[in-house]
């Protein structure tokens, strides 16, 4: 049985890559090059600037970090836009149950995201009082595959590292949770994820049962 877990947000507990995905897509058309799903796999769990740095690579095109912060606001502006309107019936299926079953068996959870707007979204989705900590992208130094947000995570939560169990649906992610020695379950295709402890298609499938196999 875990004594914490900690949880990534996008992917796992809401699906906002939808929305991530449009404001990209509407800054690629901009520029002039297009932007598909397949090349939005590649900014999941990565940061504001390191995602905007892949999309002009992908688009072969070359801009000053003056232009780069406009460019990354613009994008952030409609994201923030676009998900004013999310509510609780957003939250992916079986999230609700499992973190009901952690607060019966009295087990601390925290949040750790890349995202600058993890507060907010927990807000609009009603989640924001039930964790017990939250670590996001503005309390981090270092970006995921980095351990940091998980450690620091850990450490909110005063519990050792290999006792934490974490929820990743992105590369990035698994690779941050194993580096910070935790026990990492894959929350998507196991063809895609690598490296992950144990995979699950969605948080239905979960149990405290199954973690302490
Ligand atoms: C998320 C998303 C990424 C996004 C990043 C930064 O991380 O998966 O696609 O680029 O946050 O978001 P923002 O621009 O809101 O700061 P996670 O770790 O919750 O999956
Ligand atoms: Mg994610």
């Amino acid at each position: 049985k875990p004594k914490a877990v900690l949880f990534d947000l996008d992917g796992v507990i809401v699906d906002t890559a939808k929305h991530h995905f449009q404001a990209w897509k509407q800054l690629a058309n901009e520029l002039g090059f297009s932007f598909t799903e397949q090349d939005n796999e590649r900014l999941k769990g990565v940061s504001r600037m390191d995602s905007l740095n892949i999309l002009l690579e992908i688009g072969q095109v070359t801009k000053s970090q003056s232009e780069k912060e406009e460019l990354a606001a613009r994008k952030n502006e409609r994201y923030v836009q676009s998900i004013s309107t999310m509510d609780e019936s957003e939250i992916l299926p079986g999230v609700i149950s499992f973190l009901e079953e952690l607060n019966e068996n009295h087990i601390p959870f925290a949040l750790g995201s890349a995202s600058k707007n993890a507060p907010r979204i927990l807000k609009k989705i009603g989640l924001y009082d039930q964790f017990h900590a939250i670590i996001d992208g503005n309390s981090i130094a270092n970006a995921k595959p980095d351990p940091e947000v998980f450690l620091k995570g850990a450490e909110a939560l005063s519990v050792n590292s290999k006792d934490c169990v974490v929820f990743e649906d992105a590369q990035s992610g698994i690779e941050a949770g194993k580096a910070a020695g935790m026990y990492v379950v894959g929350v998507g295709d196991s063809a895609i994820l690598k490296g992950a402890n144990d995979y699950i298609q969605s948080m239905e499938e979960m149990s405290l049962n199954r973690l302490s196999k």
